[in-house]
C-alpha cells in the first residue's frame, strides 16, 4: 500500500478547504496525458520554450557565460525527455565546449530512456544520469572543480506558491558556489485568453489529467469516487497571474476510502484545489529572489513572448 499518498490524501481532504498534492497526477496514466497535453495546439508552453532552445540556442550559450577553456557540469532537474535540452548540448557540442550532462530525477526508468534516446542522437555526450533528490545529489556534487550550470525548465517552478518557489531556490543556491547558474524556465504573465485554454482544451485532456487522480485514489487507495459526479474546474485572472485547477463536485455526495478507513463529505459546489500555475514577470521574479543568493542576468523570450527562460545568477 502507497501509505505516503494515502497520508497525504488524508490530509488534504481533512482541511475546511481542500485539496490535493499535484505530483499525484504522475502515475502511469498521468505521465500519459501530460505527454498528451504537451502536444495540445492550446498548450503553447512546451512549443514556446522549444522555440527558444531551438531558435536562440547561440544566445542562451553566450548568457550563460560558460567558457571553451574550462570545464563544466550542466545539470538538469526533473529532465523528462530532454527533447528540449538536446538542441542545447547539441550545440555546445558541435563548439568545442568540455562539459558534462547531468540529468537528475526521482524515477530511474525515466533516466534511462532519456540516457538512451540523448546518447542515439549524441554518442559523444558525456552523460551520468544521477537518480534520486535534487538537493541530495547537488549536495553531493558540491564542492568539486568544475562550475555549474543548472537547468530547471518547462515551467515546472510553476507549481510551486510564490514562499515555496524562494525556499527552493535559495536551497539550490546553497547547494551552488558563485558564478555558478540557474537556468529558470517560466511561462509569462498573459490575458485570460490564451492561459485559461491551455489549462481547459477543447479535447478534454487537461480534464482527464485531472480527473485521472479520483481514479487514482479509487486504484491505489480503494476509494469509491464516482467520477462522473465530479468536474473539472479551471480558473486564472491575468492581474493574479495564477493558472488554478480544481476538481469541483457537482452534488453533495460521501466518498469512502478504504485503505484509510474514512469518509469524507463533498458539498455540491465544493472544491479540491489540485494545481497552482503560477506565471511570471521580471518584478514576481525578483521579489521570489530577494533573500536567495541569485540575481537576474538575462532574459530570452519566444518570438510571442509568451515564454521566458531566466538566467539567474548566483
Ligand atoms: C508541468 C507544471 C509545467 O503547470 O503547465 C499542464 C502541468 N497541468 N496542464 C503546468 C500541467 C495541467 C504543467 N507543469
Amino acid at each position: 500500500m502507497n501509505t505516503q499518498f494515502a497520508m497525504d490524501v488524508d490530509a488534504g481532504l481533512s482541511q475546511p478547504t481542500k485539496s490535493l498534492p499535484s505530483k499525484y497526477f504522475y502515475d502511469q496514466k498521468g505521465d500519459e496525458l501530460f505527454r498528451q497535453i504537451m502536444a495540445l495546439p492550446e498548450y503553447y508552453l512546451t512549443r514556446a520554450e522549444h522555440e527558444i532552445f531551438t531558435q536562440q540556442t547561440q544566445a542562451l550559450i553566450e548568457a550563460l557565460g560558460v567558457s571553451k577553456d574550462k570545464h563544466f557540469e550542466l545539470i538538469e532537474l526533473g529532465a523528462g525527455d530532454g527533447s528540449k535540452t538536446k538542441h542545447l548540448l547539441k550545440a555546445l557540442l558541435s563548439q568545442g565546449y568540455q562539459f558534462d550532462y547531468l540529468p537528475i530525477d526521482i524515477s530511474g526508468h525515466v533516466l534511462e530512456l532519456l540516457s538512451e534516446s540523448i546518447l542515439t542522437e549524441l554518442p559523444a555526450l558525456s552523460l551520468r544520469g544521477q537518480q534520486g533528490d535534487y538537493f541530495e545529489i547537488l549536495q553531493d556534487l558540491k564542492d568539486r572543480d568544475s562550475s555549474k550550470v543548472v537547468l530547471f525548465l518547462g515551467s515546472n517552478i510553476g507549481n510551486m506558491s510564490d514562499e515555496q518557489a524562494a525556499q527552493f531556490i535559495y536551497s539550490l543556491g546553497a547547494n551552488l558556489s558563485e558564478g555558478d547558474k540557474l537556468l529558470l524556465g517560466a511561462d509569462l504573465i498573459k490575458p485570460v485568453d490564451i492561459v485559461l485554454p491551455a489549462y481547459n482544451d477543447a479535447q478534454g485532456v487537461t480534464k482527464a489529467f485531472n480527473m485521472n487522480l479520483l481514479h487514482r485514489m479509487n486504484r491505489e487507495l480503494g476509494a469509491n469516487f464516482v467520477v462522473d459526479q465530479f468536474d473539472h474546474f479551471p480558473e486564472y485572472t491575468e492581474e493574479e497571474g495564477i493558472a488554478k485547477s480544481a476538481i469541483i463536485s457537482k452534488v453533495d455526495q460521501q466518498v469512502t476510502i478504504d485503505s484509510l478507513n474514512k469518509t469524507y463529505s463533498f458539498a455540491a459546489g465544493e472544491k479540491i484545489h489540485v494545481e497552482i500555475s503560477r506565471k511570471y514577470n521580471h518584478q514576481v521574479l525578483a521579489s521570489i529572489l530577494k533573500d536567495t543568493d541569485f540575481t537576474i542576468a538575462d532574459t530570452l523570450t519566444d518570438s510571442q513572448g509568451y515564454f521566458a527562460d531566466f538566467v539567474l545568477a548566483r
